[in-house]
């Protein structure tokens, strides 16, 4: 059998359900993708109209990120003590292992209000994932991100109308001191989704920001993954399609780089109801992104 070399997406990737929100990681030789999961609002929803509606989060997994294994419902907004079962605000989640253990972060409204951000730990990548019992202590915010740095020190990342930044404890369910603003950023539009990676000593910030009506993905970099950071450039334009969100993020597999984002393919009259792709990138020599051109099948 030939060796597996660098695959092509089918985009979108996943077309029997609604995903957005897509963090990939490659865990045990595969890559699994983390996303949210647009529903139809059901009878019982009581939230804002032709908003986000998501009560749970599924798994899925890929060798060639064609055919993918949709491994189910990992963690569901009822069976999560500290959010309200009600909300269906189950937004961008992350992944991430360290010592042994899948750790997976995910945004939801707590009974108390407002959005904090909880960990489920999991011994494989595609659960069971056990949800701790309260959210992370003094994060209100959405869209959590980890970056592992070499030394093994982590951090999260995450989004409340700014993008904040705090070091984890090595239990990875609680913060260091207080989190911190990541400075030099857009001073408007900046309103959800990070992701943080490091690659040959640069810290990349990739962010969506909104300037008019529909985000556009952008980047800044680091020589620290604290900051301070400085503006890099565009890496995905507006969606043509006008889907508004652009949340993403980026991996590499098989000696390739993708951004892995989402658009509106399988519902094109409402983007709350939306579909996982994934695209080659590529980093030039000195570091810098070259602009993803965004593919369909
Ligand atoms: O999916 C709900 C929210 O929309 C996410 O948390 C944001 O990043 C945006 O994609």
């Amino acid at each position: 059998m030939l060796p597996l070399t660098a695959a092509f997406a089918t985009n979108p990737l996943i077309m029997d359900q609604f995903t957005a929100d897509p963090t990939a990681r490659v865990f045990e030789g595969k890559v699994y993708v983390y996303p949210s999961h647009d529903i139809k609002a059901p009878p019982e929803y009581k939230g804002k109209p032709n908003w986000f509606v998501m009560e749970d989060y599924h798994v899925f997994s890929s060798e060639n990120l064609t055919d993918w294994q949709d491994h189910g419902a990992i963690v569901s907004q009822t069976a999560v003590e500290w959010a309200n079962p009600s909300a269906y605000a189950m937004w961008a989640p992350e992944c991430v292992f360290k010592d042994g253990k899948y750790y997976f972060y995910f945004p939801a409204i707590a009974k108390s209000g407002g959005f904090k951000i909880g960990v489920a730990v999991g011994d494989k990548p595609y659960g069971p994932f056990k949800p701790m019992a309260t959210p992370i202590a003094g994060v209100d915010g959405i869209d959590p991100s980890v970056l592992i740095d070499k030394d093994g020190s982590a951090y999260l990342y995450y989004s409340l109308n700014k993008i904040f930044v705090a070091r984890l404890k090595p239990n990875m369910m609680e913060i260091e001191g207080e989190p911190k603003v990541i400075d030099n950023l857009p001073t408007q539009g900046l309103l959800e989704g990070p992701f943080a990676f490091e690659r040959n000593g640069i810290y990349y910030l990739t962010y969506p920001h909104v300037e008019n009506k529909t985000e556009r993905l952008e980047y800044a970099t680091s020589s620290s993954p604290l900051g301070p950071f400085k503006q890099a450039g565009v890496i995905l334009d507006e969606a043509q399609s006008g889907c508004w969100t652009v949340h993403h993020s980026i991996v590499d597999y098989l000696g390739q780089s993708y951004l892995f984002y989402h658009d509106k393919d399988l519902s094109p009259a409402f983007d709350k109801n939306r579909a996982i792709r994934a695209d080659k990138l590529f980093f030039k020599a000195d570091g810098t992104i070259r602009k993803v051109v965004p593919t369909l099948r």
